[in-house]
């Protein structure tokens, strides 16, 4: 373990030293890879004498000052260096070598191209530096390698030179204008095929755009680079922003440990997110890569011209530009589709993260690996409290607090009390109470409780607020939250809609000239992260769903509806009863299946009821056997009632080609199947007949249930036509991993030996081992805790080869508080296997530890 200790926001300190110019020279070159670092070094406090730098994993060569050797000690993570002057060069030169790099972070090789991943704090693994993100330097690159094997050489800001050397090599050399932190250097060498196109910015400057992918996959870039294009569109034309520099660049590389990263004018992307034809990809991956080229792309603004003071702000750069990011797929395609899959995200996982060992604010106030903290906290409800800011300040006067950042910071390191000033002066809504939601972790219940006077014509509405203690925090305050509000009348009109600003622990809200008792749509469009408590009667809801002015309100409506008969189902079991479903739920599901008006999407997402992770959040204890028996047989009830509709919509839908009713279509095709084995003609048919992944997909997913030997045959052939993509192969991995049978778990021991997988690819343990913990949870939780077995085993193989992948797969192992006493016994012992590890990674010791409360 290298590093065990926490660092706190608390101590935070500006740097003693900065360095204001950096020259890079790589000599690209296998094992004896050379880097040359010529630093022009200030010194900001006469006091400092001693220059300390950030550096892991290099063999030192030299140091010197003003061109002479000095003196240094070297430490396990730093380089110390006496050094009492005022301004001074500083040259280091280290080896390194990137094949044997397997972390991914830092410089690495990826299928033969060199490429890094330096966020949060892997440049330190190229050179010694102050590798901190308020250290901003202008850079220019020196790249030098063999000619053939690397013909592009690449790195940020714009192209400067090349030429070619002796012995078969080239060199290129970049500079980039804007000054920024290590973490935002990229470089790229490799051989690739290329896409190239032009955008003209608004002021009329041509930016070249490059999308360099492997060879033989220069038809899959298309939507990749036309994704780029509305990006640098639409943040002209929504945030008046425009593009820096004159080239940007797209790199796709199959080994690479998240999404993509938004290095300056030189995205390094996972090839998830840009590889994509109409046969390989499905409707999802389409949305998936222009929702990240976009978010990539949005942080040339936030993130890079005005970047993070230290790393406790994250949130600044990244709840901010996943806020835009949504912004930018909502414009572009369905708004509600696109706000609800957000709200599943804080639902199912945040929420889970809040109630776990991990709790933590949208700003942590303390960290022992940085790499643990790109969480949803972070990230997804990191862009509800911006969301929330703009509901409060409204489009313009958002817009207004953005361009006031802008002037303020552009070229700074920030915090995020700089952005929520600028928002507030910008304005002049007071958000001083509202900040506390940057420092305060947990989910926030709030209940309401409502009242009518017929007499006096009279509505009110009682709210309290209430946010248990977490992991991390125990005292909490009352919070400033926007509550969306619509009251509809019995026969469906709406009555009234406002956002109302619930700032204590317990306010009453009254409304008047309210003729008749209205129906209450409460926390309208998830308008503030928090959970609600109301006691909805079947009636109402039924009513919701039906007359909501909101898309949204009606699909929380019908997961409201459904979870209702969940838990009452739950409590037949419990209780020995027969279980049932009523009646009025059958009819309002079959009439938003009949409904022409319902965008197909939404419909879709009305039929995909909420999985057994997102009832589980909804509980504070769960007994999983019992609630998976419900959940099945509420959704058996309901297909079977409405089986006739289902495969009418089927039927209609099955030529159209949109991804809305591709959508419905397999969420029907799924549907059908629960009910009988009859429909399986339709998923093989679909199957055959298949022009697109998405309904390839569909089919194989509708027979996924259970084992059966349609499912085997179809699985044997998309094996045999995909084993040589594997992107493609990731989704059948999947396909595996969440079976819903018991002999899933053997055959994923035998899948990690399948030639489509390896340990040493985080998409492919994502795809394979992820998915199993993550979204096949009955067979994740076997009773005889194999499951928990199988995952221990793969994050104790990826300690030492890829801790940041291990420490992301541990998630489902560590939030073990809802189970049975039984169950998280097991889970218990596998967390205390990993504790026990002799080189356990900093990124594991931190949630390990936590989880066992060490
Ligand atoms: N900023 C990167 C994430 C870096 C993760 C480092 N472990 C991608 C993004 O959020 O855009
Ligand atoms: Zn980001």
């Amino acid at each position: 373990m290298t590093q065990i200790k926490a660092k706190y926001l608390k101590d935070y300190l500006s740097p003693a030293f900065t360095i204001t110019h950096l020259d890079l020279s790589f000599d690209l070159a296998g094992p004896n890879t050379q880097v040359t670092a010529k630093s022009q070094v200030v010194r900001h406090d006469d006091e400092q004498t001693t220059l300390v730098l950030d550096g892991d994993s290099m063999k030192l060569i030299s140091v010197k000052i003003n061109g002479a050797e000095v003196n240094y000690t070297q430490g396990e993570t730093t380089l110390t260096i006496e050094a009492d002057l005022n301004a001074f060069e500083l040259e280091i030169v280290n080896q390194l070598d990137p094949e044997a790099n397997s972390s991914l972070e830092g410089l690495y090789m990826s299928d033969g191209a060199y490429c890094t991943q330096c966020e949060a704090e892997g440049f330190r693994r190229i050179t010694y530096f102050l590798d901190r993100p308020d250290v901003l330097a202008i850079y220019s690159v020196r790249i030098e390698a063999d000619k053939v094997a690397f013909p592009y050489l690449l790195s940020n800001g714009n192209f400067m030179d090349q030429g070619d050397l002796e012995g078969g090599r080239h060199f290129v050399q970049w500079q980039d204008p804007f000054p920024k932190p290590a973490y935002l250097f990229a470089l790229v060498a490799g051989d690739f095929d290329l896409l190239e196109d032009e955008f003209i910015t608004r002021s009329k400057r041509p930016v070249k755009l490059q999308v360099f992918v492997d060879k033989g996959n220069l038809h899959k870039s298309h939507h990749a680079m036309a994704s780029l294009k509305k990006s640098m569109a639409w943040d002209e034309s929504r945030f008046d922003l425009e593009y820096d520099l004159d080239i940007y660049m797209i790199v796709a590389v199959d080994f690479f440990n998240m999404g993509a990263m938004e290095n300056k004018g030189l995205n390094v992307f996972n090839t998830k997110y840009v590889l994509a034809d109409i046969d390989s990809a499905t409707d999802d991956d389409y949305h998936g890569i222009e929702a990240v080229v976009g978010h990539e792309y949005f942080h040339n603004w936030t993130g890079n011209r005005v970047t993070c003071r230290d790393w406790f702000q994250l949130s600044l750069k990244e709840g901010l530009t996943v806020f835009r990011d949504q912004e930018f797929s909502s414009d572009l395609g369905s708004r509600a589709v696109n706000r609800i899959h957000a709200i599943k995200v804080i639902k199912n996982q945040q929420f889970a993260e809040d109630s776990g060992p991990m709790a933590h604010p949208i700003r942590p106030e303390s960290v022992i690996e940085m790499n643990n903290f790109y969480t949803v906290t972070v990230y997804n409800k990191g862009a509800e409290v911006i969301r929330m800011m703009h509901t409060l300040l409204g489009e313009s006067g958002f817009q207004a607090g953005m361009k006031l950042y802008f002037e303020r910071h552009d070229g700074q390191a920030v915090t995020c009390d700089d952005f929520t000033a600028a928002m507030q002066d910008a304005s002049s809504v007071d958000l001083s109470q509202f900040i506390l939601w940057y420092s305060q972790s947990g989910t926030p219940i709030v209940s309401v409780k409502e009242r009518y006077d017929e007499q006096k014509a009279q509505y009110s509405l009682l709210i309290e607020q209430f946010t248990p203690a977490t992991a991390d925090q125990t005292e909490k305050a009352a919070l400033h939250i926007p509550f969306d509000l619509e009251l509809i009348s019995p026969n469906g009109d709406s009555m009234l809609t406002e956002v109302l600003n619930v700032k204590s622990a317990s306010e009453e809200f009254v409304f008047d000239n309210i003729a008749h008792k209205p129906t209450p749509s409460l926390l309208q469009n998830f308008s503030a992260p928090v959970k609600l408590d109301f006691d909805y009667s079947v009636e109402q809801l039924v009513h919701l769903m039906r007359f909501a002015s909101s898309e949204v309100a009606r699909w929380e409506a019908s997961v409201a509806l459904f979870s209702q008969s969940i838990w009452a189902n739950v409590e037949n079991l419990n209780a020995k009863q027969a279980m049932h479903v009523d009646l009025r739920l059958t009819d309002a599901y079959r009439g938003i299946l009949l409904s022409e008006s319902l965008d197909p999407a939404l419909v879709a997402e009305i039929l995909t009821f909420p999985s057994v992770s997102a009832l589980i959040e909804q509980v504070s204890s769960v007994e999983l056997d019992i609630l998976a028996t419900a959940r099945d047989f509420v959704i058996e009830e309901l297909a079977s009632a409405c089986e006739d509709e289902l495969l009418t919509r089927y039927r209609e839908l099955v030529n159209i080609d949109s991804s809305a009713a591709r959508s419905l279509k397999n969420a029907c095709l799924l549907l059908l199947q629960r009910v009988s084995d009859q429909h399986q003609d339709h998923a093989k048919l679909q199957y055959e007949l298949a022009v697109n992944m998405t309904d390839s997909l569909g089919a194989l997913q509708a027979l996924n249930g259970a084992e059966s030997a349609l499912r085997s045959e179809l699985m044997a052939d998309y094996e045999t036509k995909w084993l040589e993509t594997p992107l493609v192969m990731d989704k059948w991995l999947t396909l595996q991993a969440t079976l819903g049978a018991d002999t899933c778990l053997e055959r994923l021991e035998a899948l990690t030996e399948h030639a489509s997988f390896s340990f040493s690819n985080p998409n492919r343990v994502r795809s394979l081992v992820g998915a199993f913990a993550a979204a096949n949870l009955v067979q994740f939780h076997r009773h005889d805790g194999k499951g928990y077995d199988f995952l221990t085993d793969t994050i104790i193989k990826l300690n030492k080869l890829n801790p940041q992948v291990a420490a992301r797969l541990i998630t489902p192992l560590i939030q073990f508080k809802k189970f049975d006493i039984h169950r998280q016994n097991l889970m218990k012992a596998s967390l205390a296997r990993i504790l026990a590890l002799p080189e356990l990674s900093s990124d594991l010791y931190e949630k390990v530890s936590k989880a066992l409360d060490c």
